[in-house]
């Protein structure tokens, strides 16, 4: 019989902007003003801006993602959460800036265009940076409050996500620092 390696097993990945504590502290804060919205609010530990969604990655492809991601050399920059608002369709309850920084873009379509490099199917709708609060709401009572929230990005990083009956786990794999 001839023994053959196992195929090593695809991982679903993602890269994503991951806040560092003192601004998850402050995201925090602003979900606990929301009072009880009715969802599945988001583990702290959890929060995150997804930069590019990449799906089931096999090892080779995510050597060459990394490979493509450490090749950038892209600047630091500001980001400001001061929109809060929820999706209808998607249920989903997010923090989003009112502008787009142009350095977020550029991070954005750079990931994109190496994703593409490489022949991955990449989802072509156009890309609306937000980060979940909670996910599964139906509707919102009234208004949403206004956050403030300024998070200095100096770096994005590589993820897998893991599915488990209780919700997903995040593992960040590898990490790229912006500017300098
Ligand atoms: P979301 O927060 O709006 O759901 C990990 O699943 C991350 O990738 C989530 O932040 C999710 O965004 C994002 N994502 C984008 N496209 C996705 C897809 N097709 N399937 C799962 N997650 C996706």
């Amino acid at each position: 019989m001839i023994e053959r390696p196992a195929a090593p097993a695809a991982e679903r990945l993602f890269f994503a902007l991951w806040p560092p504590s003192s601004v998850r502290a402050q995201i925090e804060a602003f979900t606990n003003q929301l009072g009880n919205p009715r969802g599945r609010r988001m583990a702290s530990p959890n929060l995150h801006i997804t930069l590019l969604f990449l799906g089931r990655i096999n090892a080779g492809q995510r050597d060459a993602l990394i490979a493509a991601a450490s090749a950038l050399h892209l600047p630091a920059f500001m980001l400001t959460l001061d929109r809060c608002g929820h999706w209808p369709r998607s249920g989903v309850l997010w923090l989003a800036p009112a502008v787009t920084p142009g350095a977020l873009s550029d991070l954005q379509d750079s990931l994109t265009a190496g994703a593409r490099m490489l022949d991955l199917k990449i989802d072509e709708r156009e890309y609306l940076p937000h980060l979940s609060l909670y996910r599964d709401v139906k509707r919102v009572p009234g208004t949403l409050p206004s956050p403030r929230i300024r998070w200095p990005v100096r770096d994005f990083v590589l993820v897998r996500s893991d599915t488990h009956p209780d919700g997903a786990y995040y593992t960040v794999l590898q990490r790229w620092r912006l500017g300098g």
